[in-house]
């Protein structure tokens, strides 16, 4: 019965935070649109719980039959959901354009399945992020989702690990977590109005790239390294599993920075705008927390492309302003 209600809370949750000033059509679309976004995330988590099986018995035979399958999964979901105009995937080049979208006009742009290794060695995610169609009526098109994160009308990430967990947040300033129940098949409202610390204690960065950081970055990991935390006084704690949903879910819950900067191999760094750090950002921001490039918002980038790579750092207020104090004068490589 406790779960039944907290079940009844999560479509409560979507139609109390999606607020007012929404027409009923595309209140019900959003509505209808995240309900595909949950079937999308279990489906694909009963997937991840199969990895490393056999075949007859399931199992997905390689991490690349994975990734396609939790494309395919999302894709189908959504564009049955008849709420979408137009698909954005990380693994697709090019945009969906759904055929007869009915009512739709959403623009949805999503990470499918991310943080997969083969064998899987580490907790995956998938990221997702809502764009209202800028000529509601017209043919979708590319514009639709070119836009900065800052217009996302919903936006959230799954972490498929102990447990599955969904996070969302439908941009009225409230984040809230669902866990699922494997006995209902159900998500359960597990962290209402999840709020980021302002100071944290862990930061996450791939020190192995060290030897390629500009003098900026190098200094800004010696200051995360010798400066007492306002947390707690004490040294800061480095994690890094290489997956960036669990490690942004870890610093979104109990504080830190999650940082993936640029460095000379990878000039604008490695995470993609569209459907990796803006939809991530949106969601950072609505919690308390920070979300930069290093010079600017996360939130505030205009898209130049769909695989728009950006340097990224968030997590903390205290923490994200901390990092990009080191960039002030100059962005990455001066
Ligand atoms: P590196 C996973 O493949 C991913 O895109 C992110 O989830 C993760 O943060 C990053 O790559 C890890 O990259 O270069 O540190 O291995």
């Amino acid at each position: 019965a406790e779960a039944q209600k907290q079940v009844h809370q999560l479509e409560e949750g979507v139609h109390f935070s999606t607020g007012e000033g929404m027409a009923g059509d595309s209140l019900m679309d959003l509505v209808t649109l995240l309900s595909a976004v949950t079937f999308s995330v279990k489906a694909v988590g009963s997937m991840v719980r199969r990895l490393g099986l056999p075949s007859r018995v399931g199992g997905p035979k390689t991490a690349r039959e994975a990734n396609v399958a939790a494309n395919d999964t999302w894709i189908k979901a959504l564009t049955a959901s008849r709420a979408c105009s137009l698909l954005v995937s990380e693994e697709c080049e090019e945009p969906i354009t759904v055929k007869d979208p009915g009512t739709g006009q959403y623009a949805v742009v999503f990470d499918p399945l991310t943080g997969l290794a083969d064998p899987p060695t580490k907790d995956m995610g998938s990221i997702f992020g809502v764009f209202r169609q800028l000529t509601p009526g017209e043919d979708a098109c590319l514009q639709d989702v070119l836009q900065p994160a800052r217009q996302l009308v919903a936006a959230g990430y799954a972490v498929y690990g102990s447990a599955t967990v969904l996070v969302l947040t439908t941009g009225q300033g409230s984040v809230d977590g669902f866990t699922l129940d494997p006995s209902l098949n159900e998500f359960v409202l597990t962290h209402p109005h999840i709020q980021v610390p302002f100071a944290g204690s862990t930061y996450s960065i791939n020190e192995g790239y060290c030897a390629s950081f500009d003098a900026r970055t190098k200094q800004m990991l010696n200051t995360l390294k010798e400066e007492p935390t306002l947390a707690d006084g004490d040294p800061r704690s480095c994690r890094y599993i290489g997956s960036m949903v669990p490690e942004v879910h870890r610093t979104l819950l109990y504080g830190g920075v999650f940082i993936y900067p640029a460095h000379a191999g990878r000039p604008n760094g490695r995470l993609k705008l569209l459907y990796e750090a803006g939809p991530l950002a949106f969601v950072t921001e609505q919690a308390g927390g920070q979300a930069s490039t290093g010079s600017k918002p996360i939130l505030d980038v205009q898209p130049e492309s769909l695989h728009h790579r950006v340097p990224v750092f968030i997590g903390s207020e205290d923490d994200v302003s901390m990092c990009c104090a080191h960039f002030k004068t100059a962005p990455w490589g001066s």
